[in-house]
């Protein structure tokens, strides 16, 4: 593999709003559009490197405002990602690395491993030291909080899209609540397909546990951010006393917090999400810690570039899939049999439909 030198010259970061085939309601918020930023990065060899960012439930315009500040730091500098990342984490250290700042910094890293991989000619996972291969994906394309019956039809149409496995939202207002929507949904699908559930923290310590051991008879495989996220002793808690597994990592904001709640043993399994734990450099580090401590780890949306790394992750899990980004992709991720293929096409597999781009752009 031949990688030529390339020099950053230009960060382009345009904003899009596309809206979701499924509006999301979780126990946090309701999306009903995906707002991303799609980042190009140019070098003055004519390669450009692309990467997306993801404004959740926010306007994305912070994310866009870092942009000048980041290219001020490492314009005409080598691309050479892991030598950017010290590089900025430096120049950003009085400011500290998170917020819309650290998601448009991941972004930038994300966007420099495709040009590397571009310049080389071969996919990431390739780059990487990996082989394109299926990775096994769940469809979290829906499942909102919302009436038991519904919510049994929609588990059978995801299913049908392709997967063999599915996430529900939980953080009804009573337990009682969240037991209706397991059952109503287990009571569908087949006894060999695999129910994920996600609370996005809306939970004490104390009443996590109380609905953990009651969920421990339904007959779900992981249980996603009982807590609030930082609370790792509160986490610890209820992974210590539920049987199914605790599952968080999308609130990781660079390897080093996802360090500290491993050493708090604060969950069974993790999750990382690209734009927050640092892109594909901070990635290789939270998956070297999840290899050591022995821990299963699967990927919060952006499934694209996530399974290229989930294929290099020793403990690969599963991959999250949506595809809420898939309508401004020239050549969208494709699904079968629950698996995801990782695209034999030099780069993160990351193109723009030009004229997506233009219906769905903001200013
Ligand atoms: C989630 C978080 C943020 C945006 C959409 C969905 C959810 C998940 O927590 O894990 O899918
Ligand atoms: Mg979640």
């Amino acid at each position: 593999m031949n990688i030529p030198d390339l020099k950053i010259r230009e960060i382009r970061a345009r904003a899009v709003s596309v809206p979701l085939r499924r509006p999301l309601g979780t126990s946090a918020a309701m999306i009903r559009n995906a707002p991303l930023v799609l980042f190009d990065v140019e070098t003055e060899e004519g390669v450009t490197g692309r990467a997306y960012a993801f404004g959740l439930s926010m306007s994305t315009a912070p994310i866009r405002a870092a942009v000048p500040d980041i290219l001020a730091a490492i314009k005409g500098e080598r691309l050479a990602p892991v030598g950017l990342h010290a590089r900025l984490e430096g120049r950003f250290r009085l400011f500290g690395l998170h917020g819309h700042l650290a998601i448009a910094l991941a972004c930038v890293d994300v966007a420099c491993w495709d040009a590397l991989a571009r310049a080389a000619g071969v996919p990431l996972v390739r780059l990487l030291g990996g082989a394109p291969r299926a990775v096994p994906a769940y469809n979290s394309n829906g499942m909102s909080l919302g009436e038991p019956a519904r919510l049994a039809d929609e588990a059978e149409e995801l299913l049908a899209e392709g997967f063999s496995a599915i996430k529900l939202r939980l953080g009804y207002p009573t337990l009682e609540g969240d037991l209706a929507a397991v059952r109503a949904v287990k009571r569908r699908i087949p006894a060999s397909a695999t129910l994920m559930t996600d609370y996005n923290q809306a939970l004490t310590p104390a009443e996590a546990v109380r609905r953990a051991r009651a969920l421990d008879d339904e007959g779900v495989y992981w249980i996603e951010e009982p807590v609030r996220h930082d609370d790792y002793a509160g986490a610890a808690h209820v992974a210590h006393e539920a049987a199914t597994p605790i599952q968080i990592g999308e609130n990781f904001v660079g390897s080093r917090t996802m360090a500290a709640a491993l050493a708090m043993h604060a969950c069974d399994y993790v999750m990382p999400d690209l734009q927050r734990i640092g892109g594909v450099t901070g990635w290789l580090r939270a998956a070297a810690l999840a290899d050591a401590a022995g821990m299963e780890m699967s990927s919060h949306l952006f499934p694209e570039v996530s399974a290229h790394l989930l294929a290099v992750t020793p403990t690969c899990h599963w991959l999250e899939y949506v595809d809420w980004a898939a309508a401004i992709l020239a050549e969208p991720l494709a699904v079968k049999d629950g698996y995801v293929a990782i695209p034999d096409r030099p780069g993160n597999g990351l193109e723009w439909d030009a004229a997506a781009v233009a219906r769905y752009a903001v200013e």
